[in-house]
């Protein structure tokens, strides 16, 4: 299992609207991303410049945002369009981070 971390970026005043729409996650994107290998899934969020950083276990090479091939991860990243810095295919833009500590 990898460890991967991103940051992505939310439109201002959109939190409220973000956590809404991750509660009700659709469970054809969860059960992709399981299948996928993703797990342990978080995405924290700071307010004071609107910086979300998502962290991840992946089984596989790739992570959540490897995904933009699948049909499913195209329409939520339309979905989420609206609220988010993206690049022009929709895609959220995604800036890796550097794992500096871990502890078991
Ligand atoms: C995020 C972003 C990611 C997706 C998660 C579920 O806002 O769209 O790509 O994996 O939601």
């Amino acid at each position: 299992m990898k460890r991967l971390a991103f940051k992505m970026k939310l439109k201002p005043n959109t939190s409220e609207e973000y956590t809404k729409r991750h509660n009700a996650i659709w469970p054809e994107l969860k059960e992709l991303l399981k299948q996928a290998g993703v797990s342990e899934y978080s995405i924290f969020l700071d307010a004071e410049t609107n910086t979300l950083f998502a962290f991840q276990k992946v089984s596989g090479n790739g992570g959540s945002q490897d995904l933009a091939d699948n049909p499913i991860v195209k329409k939520w990243w339309a979905f989420m369009e609206d609220i988010m810095e993206t690049n022009l295919d929709s895609s959220p833009i995604s800036i890796p981070l550097k794992e500096v500590f871990y502890m078991e």
